[in-house]
C-alpha cells in the first residue's frame, strides 16, 4: 500500500503531527465543471479548507500511483486534461495497474482516503438512485461505497437532477446514516430544501465527528453522509430547476446516454440551461462544504 499512495509533503507532515485533513476529489474537476472554474474552484477550495485549519488532500491517480494531495502544477494539468477517465471502485484498481491517469468519484475518493487514513470528505453532492432507474438500473456506485468505508462524506445532498426518495431509500436499505447539517429537511443541492425530511439532524462539527468516532468504537463499516444545505443567497428555487433537469433529462434519454455518462451530461445541459447559474451554485456549496468538512476533521483530531 504504501508504495500505491503517495503524499504531498503537506499532507505528509499534516498526518505526522496529526492536524486535521480533508480530502477532495477530482471527478468534479474533469468532469463536473467548465474549465478555467474547474481550476478556479479546486484552488478556491483549497484555501477554505486551510483557512479554516485544516490541510486539503486532493486525490487523483497518477502515473500508476494514488496521489493524496496535489500541487498547484499537477491541479492545473488535470482541470485541463482531455479524456481524463473517471474511476469508481471498479475502475481504480484496472487504472493503476495500467499506470493511467484519472479522476476519482465519491466512491474511489472514499476508499482512496481510507486508504491514506484521511477521515473525512469534502464534495459538493454524491450519485445516487437515477430518474428512471426502474428501467435503466442506473444507481451510483457511491451509495455502496458510503455503505463500506469508513469516511464522513460531506454534501449539499444529491443533486436534483437525481430520484432523491430513492436516493434516501436506498441509503436507509445501506445502512448509511444520513445527516442533515443544522435544519430538519433533505437539502437537494441547488436548493436548500427536497421537500424531503432528512433521517437525521445534526446542528455542530463536534456532534458530527461523535457520531464518526462511535461507529468506528461500533466496528459499523461504512462511513457517514453529512447533507449541508447551500448556503441561501447562492440557492437556486427548486421550482425553477424543476422544468430544466426534466429538459435535460429527456435530452439524455433521447440521446441515448448511458452508465458513466450520465451525471456530466445531466450537469453540462442544466449549466446551459440556466445560463451558467446552476455552476456558481455549486461552486457556492462546494466552498461552504469545505468549510464544514474542515470544522469536523479538526474536531476528530482534537
Ligand atoms: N458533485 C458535483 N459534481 C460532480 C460530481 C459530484 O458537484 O461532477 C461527481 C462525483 O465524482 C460523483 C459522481 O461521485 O459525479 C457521480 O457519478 P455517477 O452518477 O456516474 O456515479
Ligand atoms: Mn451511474
Amino acid at each position: 500500500m504504501d508504495d500505491v499512495i503517495v503524499r504531498s509533503d503537506e499532507v505528509a507532515a499534516a498526518q505526522a503531527e496529526g492536524r486535521a485533513v480533508v480530502a477532495l476529489e477530482s471527478t468534479i474537476i474533469t468532469h463536473g465543471m467548465p474549465y478555467p472554474q474547474n481550476l478556479e474552484t479546486a484552488r478556491r477550495v483549497e484555501a477554505e479548507v486551510r483557512a479554516s485549519g485544516a490541510v486539503p488532500a486532493t486525490i487523483a491517480v497518477m502515473g500508476g500511483r494514488i496521489r493524496v494531495g496535489l500541487s498547484d502544477a499537477e491541479l492545473d494539468a488535470l482541470a485541463q486534461a482531455k479524456g481524463v477517465a473517471k474511476l469508481s471502485r471498479a475502475d481504480l484498481a484496472v487504472c493503476l495497474a495500467q499506470g493511467g491517469v484519472g479522476a476519482t468519484t465519491v466512491a474511489a475518493t472514499m476508499i482512496c482516503a481510507a486508504r491514506a487514513g484521511i477521515a473525512v470528505f469534502a464534495t459538493g453532492g454524491i450519485g445516487g438512485v437515477h430518474k428512471g432507474a426502474e428501467d435503466s438500473f442506473d444507481i451510483s456506485a457511491d451509495l455502496q461505497e458510503l455503505a463500506q468505508t469508513p469516511v464522513t462524506v460531506v454534501a449539499a445532498g444529491a443533486k436534483a437532477i437525481l430520484d432523491l426518495p430513492k436516493t434516501l431509500e436506498v441509503l436507509e436499505t445501506l445502512g448509511v446514516p444520513v445527516i442533515a447539517h443544522g435544519q430538519d429537511a433533505f437539502p437537494a443541492f441547488w436548493s436548500r430544501e427536497s421537500g424531503l425530511a432528512a433521517p437525521l439532524r445534526l446542528d455542530t462539527p463536534e456532534e458530527i465527528a461523535a457520531a464518526h468516532r462511535m461507529r468506528g468504537t461500533l466496528g459499523l463499516p461504512g462511513g457517514q453522509l453529512v447533507a449541508n444545505p447551500i448556503p441561501p443567497e447562492a440557492e437556486i428555487p427548486a421550482d425553477r430547476l424543476a422544468p430544466l433537469i426534466a429538459q435535460a433529462q429527456a435530452e439524455a434519454d433521447a440521446q441515448g446516454v448511458a452508465g458513466k455518462a450520465v451525471t456530466p451530461f445531466l450537469l453540462q445541459r442544466l449549466f446551459e440551461l440556466t445560463e451558467g447559474q446552476s455552476l456558481e451554485a455549486n461552486i457556492a456549496l462546494v466552498l461552504n462544504n469545505a468549510r464544514l468538512a474542515a470544522r469536523i476533521a479538526r474536531a476528530l483530531v482534537g
